[in-house]
């Protein structure tokens, strides 16, 4: 099968995890799967494209170094693709770190390593290193950018977890109440609620801008028993998408109706730009941990 020369990892599954597994593609470095003793964890679209024509639909894309298109002319990521080069670049696996307690892979991808039309959109020298760690009910998964070039250069991050969730209309998110947000569907408004829990009733794409909470909850029930926690590192934004019916409609890559069995949940740094010395690196990751 074609697809699987793409994969860095299909299925580690072992003893260790109790038979947790988790697939990882070299396209991208995407998580296309976390899978707990038999359930599904993260969404993947059906219609997803996973030959590496098309950023894969679902798991966890990486967003470097631009989020969404830029919208300053001026920025030097402005001739980048939407979400920019990872998601869309060959990573090559570095390492193997699984060791007793958990199974772990470490991917990494350089500027000699994407095409030359993304290279003449950002000429900028530079080195990822992606860790994706798979423990019993927990994946972590790190980001380390290096400044390889003789110049600083600015960027941003973002995971773009997609998670697999039985009914959207039972979802809420519990940890974002009282911090200000850009509301996309809402012609960029910077708004603020109350609520404990943001629900998702319709088209929803925000961007919260320096969540201080430390764990940001995920709830698939309305008994606020099953869900996720987010625990994220020097990632201080929290986008939440979910496209719902027009929108899936309009994606090639989606199908009409699976907006109502995902969520996006996605820790980032995206309201502003990481300015990163010559020769500096920049950490970020996150821990999501399972809870039946
Ligand atoms: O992270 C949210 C978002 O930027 C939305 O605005 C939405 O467009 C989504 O990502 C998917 O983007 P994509 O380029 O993968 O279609």
């Amino acid at each position: 099968e074609s697809t699987l020369s793409y994969r860095a990892l299909s299925s580690i599954c072992c003893e260790l995890t109790n038979c947790s597994s988790s697939s990882v593609y070299f396209y991208g470095a995407t998580v296309t799967s976390w899978n707990y003793r038999g359930k599904e964890l993260l969404f993947l679209s059906k219609k997803s494209f996973l030959d590496g024509t098309k950023a894969i639909r679902g798991g966890i894309p990486i967003v470097f170094p631009q989020f969404a298109k830029a919208s300053d002319p001026s920025a030097e990521t402005a001739a980048l693709p939407q979400h920019g080069i990872a998601r869309i670049s060959n990573f090559e696996l570095l390492e193997d770190l699984t060791d007793n307690e958990s199974v772990s892979v470490k991917l990494g991808l350089g500027d000699s390593q994407i095409s030359e039309s993304l290279r003449k959109d950002w000429p900028k020298k530079f080195k990822l290193i992606y860790t994706v760690t798979l423990k019993d009910g927990t994946l972590k998964t790190d980001l380390t950018v290096t400044n390889e070039d003789s110049t600083p250069f600015d960027f941003q991050a973002l995971l773009h977890v997609y998670y697999s969730v039985p009914d959207v209309s039972k979802l809420s998110v519990e940890g974002l109440n009282n911090i200000s947000y850009i509301d996309k569907v809402n012609n960029y408004a910077t708004s603020i609620d109350n609520d404990q829990f943001v629900k998702i009733t319709q088209s929803t794409d925000r961007i919260y801008l320096n969540v201080p909470t430390e764990i940001v909850k995920i709830h698939l029930s309305e008994d606020l028993k099953e869900g996720f926690s987010l625990q994220r590192n020097n990632l201080k934004d929290i986008v939440v998408w979910n496209p719902w019916i027009d929108t899936a409609k309009s994606l090639p890559d989606f199908d009409d109706d699976e907006y109502k069995q995902m969520v996006c949940v996605e820790p980032g740094h995206v309201s502003d730009y990481v300015n990163l010395k010559p020769g500096e690196s920049w950490e970020c990751g996150q821990i999501i941990e399972y809870k039946p």
